[in-house]
């Protein structure tokens, strides 16, 4: 119970015996202090310490880190790993060893989204200030999104599309509004417009062939939560967030902890575009995993930076040179097969799988998701010049009954006891 006039705080928390640890973040200026009362077994240990000193204890505590810490997500400030060496979890010796965990892969795939999921689930997750951070983007996503169905529908349809405005005026009212929007939030006007546009024959058909231009995966979520979006003093949700699209730039990291078996980690975000990539071997050194992410769903898209390089194609290439790389060469690999959600869709929908490797032809059923999704991994192993095994996981990270997480950190322990 947090009390905002001057009278001491009181926060009590229950906690079981398989409790290890847990951090509390006050986003208050100045940082209240506390002393910290431990009721139970040792409770004895408590009195030894002054109170001056428990104060100051809690103290640098609770600003170890704060969200939005500027110094989380610059280059400049990642910790010198030149003499690092790399500890295995089970040195009871040094309880504070983190093991390194590194996402990687192409732009888009969703790296980003399974950190937040992570960062949920065993880090800090998301107050109300952090989530007041991405209502911008979100509204950018819809925002733009919508004008994209629309310059989209006039280039591939120019005559039905001009018949249509010339007959209705409120589509082509909602249509020139959206298309001179310069900047601002989603408000009431703009989520009518985009409501009335969605529901078009046109713009539902152009967006069911979005795999020929691009457009974000969250689209059509955000479409459908408009009014919301609209609503004064909006909050974006969990969900919201994990949709929200916002490339990556720099590298990001978080700390997180798992509590069985208890361990600690510090993971690892960068951009997967390629302007991004010669970042990447900065934060190479003393690795213990790196989490490779592949969005499967775009076995028909084109890469957003040249519009003409296959997507699988694109990852297929990062991921040899990571897998191969001399500076993994005693480091664990899992693949994390992202998007299972979309490519099941996908599939069902009617699309094709039409992609080939020259080597190693497809020459399945191309609507049988399980046989694509073999023949997929397949791929991706066949570039695995070295003798490691690959640890492999189909994942769709914006799932809320996603599990798989507690299942990747195990065994990246394991890899490294
Ligand atoms: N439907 C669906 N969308 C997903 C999934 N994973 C990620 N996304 C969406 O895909 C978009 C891109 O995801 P990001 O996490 O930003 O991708 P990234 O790999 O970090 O991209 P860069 O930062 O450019 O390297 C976001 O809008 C996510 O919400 C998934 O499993 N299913
Ligand atoms: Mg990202």
């Amino acid at each position: 119970e947090f009390r905002a006039n001057n009278t001491l705080p009181i926060i009590k928390l229950s906690l079981d015996d398989s409790f290890e640890c847990c951090s509390i973040v006050f986003r208050t200026d100045p940082i209240p202090v506390f002393t910290l009362a431990v009721m139970g077994n040792c409770c004895g240990g408590a009195d030894e310490e002054s109170s001056e000193e428990k104060a100051q204890t809690k103290k640098s505590t609770a600003v170890s880190k704060t969200p939005g810490d500027a110094g989380s997500t610059e280059m400049a400030t990642l910790p010198k790993e030149e003499n690092e060496k790399k500890q295995p979890i089970n040195d009871e010796s040094d309880n504070e060893t983190a093991l390194k965990l590194l996402l990687l892969g192409s732009g888009e795939s969703g790296k980003s989204t399974f950190f937040k999921r992570m960062l949920i689930r065993y880090g800090r997750g998301f107050l109300e200030d952090d989530r007041i951070e991405f209502v911008d983007s979100i509204f950018e996503n819809t925002i733009e999104s919508m004008k994209t169905l629309i310059h989209e529908t006039q280039s591939y349809s120019e005559k039905e599309w001009d018949k249509l405005l010339d007959s209705n005026d409120e589509v082509a009212d909602a249509a020139e509004f959206l298309e001179d929007f310069e900047e601002g939030g989603v408000t009431r006007k703009i989520a009518g417009a985009i409501k009335l546009l969605w529901n078009q024959d046109m713009i539902q058909a152009t967006f069911a062939h979005r795999s020929d231009f691009q457009v974000p995966d969250c689209a059509e979520y955000f479409f459908g939560v408009v009014d919301r979006l609209a609503t004064k003093d909006y909050c974006p949700t969990e969900q919201d967030i994990l949709r929200c699209r916002d490339r990556t730039t720099g590298v990001t990291h978080e700390t997180l902890l798992l509590a069985d078996p208890p361990a600690k980690f510090e993971i690892y975000d960068v951009g997967g575009q390629r302007s991004e990539r010669r970042a990447w071997v900065k934060i190479f050194q003393n690795v213990h995993a790196v989490l490779f992410v592949v969005a499967i769903s775009e076995f028909d898209q084109l890469c957003f930076e040249d519009e003409s390089t296959n997507r699988l194609e694109d990852s297929l290439s990062v991921f040899d040179l990571v897998i191969n790389s001399r500076h993994f060469e005693s480091t664990p690999i899992c693949l994390l097969f992202n998007k299972m959600d979309l490519f099941a869709e996908k599939l069902k929908s009617g699309s094709k799988f039409t992609f080939n490797d020259a080597d190693c032809p497809y020459e399945g059923d191309p609507t049988d998701s399980e046989e694509i999704s073999e023949y997929v991994q397949s791929l991706f192993e066949a570039r695995n010049k070295t003798d490691k095994a690959i640890i492999t996981s189909f994942i769709c990270a914006i799932d809320d009954s996603f599990n798989q997480l507690d299942d990747v950190l195990r065994v990246v322990i394991e890899e490294n006891s």
